[in-house]
């Protein structure tokens, strides 16, 4: 899939305010720092289309996003910030588990892992919790230039044998040198049915 147009288009708190649910979504979840919107912007070409924001503890909300008049990118509020006071983040559950379980629209969740890290309890209980409901996810290390290729493979094998899920299942990200940028576009947009435009000959 290549992205021509990528464009905002509204906060929601709530269900009466997303928008109507006509294109194919695919949302985007992760932990607070993971660098969903890193992810994000590098698949728009963008450099601040989604706000790469460092202050944890404001109450955040789902943002909707147009991406060719084709389909919707969807941010979620990440999840697991220990910093966010008590009462914001209970708030945070309800709004995730709401969209994720009544928007008719939504074709999958690209799920941000840190390459670096084992994958914790909020990441197991979402992937689970996805399984259950019958939500394809897409699951996207990222950060992956922050490990040797070896030492990047190795953790690929382990968090893919920590989740039970094959390790080519896992696509390897970095919003810093764009690897993997075209596989969670292939992805996403196999998942939406969105057929690639056919190659163009070049002109005589
Ligand atoms: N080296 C490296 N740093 C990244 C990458 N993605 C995000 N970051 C950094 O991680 C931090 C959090 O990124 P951000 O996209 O705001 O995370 P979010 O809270 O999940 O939206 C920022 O300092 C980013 O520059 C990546 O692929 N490689
Ligand atoms: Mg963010």
């Amino acid at each position: 899939m290549i992205v021509a147009s990528a464009r905002f288009i509204k906060s929601a708190a709530n269900k009466s305010h997303y928008p109507e649910p006509t294109l194919p979504e695919i949302a985007f979840a992760g932990r607070s720092n993971v660098g969903k919107s890193s992810l994000i912007n590098t698949l728009v070409n963008r450099k601040r289309l989604v706000k790469t924001s460092s202050t944890p503890g404001r109450t955040q909300l789902i943002n909707f996003f147009d991406i060719n008049d084709a389909v919707i990118f969807v941010d979620l509020p990440g999840y697991g910030y220990a910093r966010v006071p008590e009462k914001i983040r209970k708030q945070w559950g309800p709004m995730i588990e709401t969209y994720l379980s009544t928007r008719s629209t939504l074709q999958g969740v690209v799920v941000i892992l840190d390459i670096r890290r084992t994958p914790g309890v909020e990441e197991r209980d979402l992937l689970a919790w996805l399984d259950s409901q019958g939500i394809p996810a897409l699951p996207v290390l990222t950060k992956v230039d922050k490990l040797s290729k070896t030492k990047a493979a190795k953790q690929r094998a382990a968090i893919a044998r920590d989740l039970g899920v094959p390790s080519d299942l896992l696509i390897l990200f970095s919003a810093q040198t764009r690897q993997g940028k075209d596989a969670v576009l292939d992805a996403i947009a196999d998942r939406c049915g969105l057929t690639a435009p056919a190659e163009e000959e070049p002109a005589p």
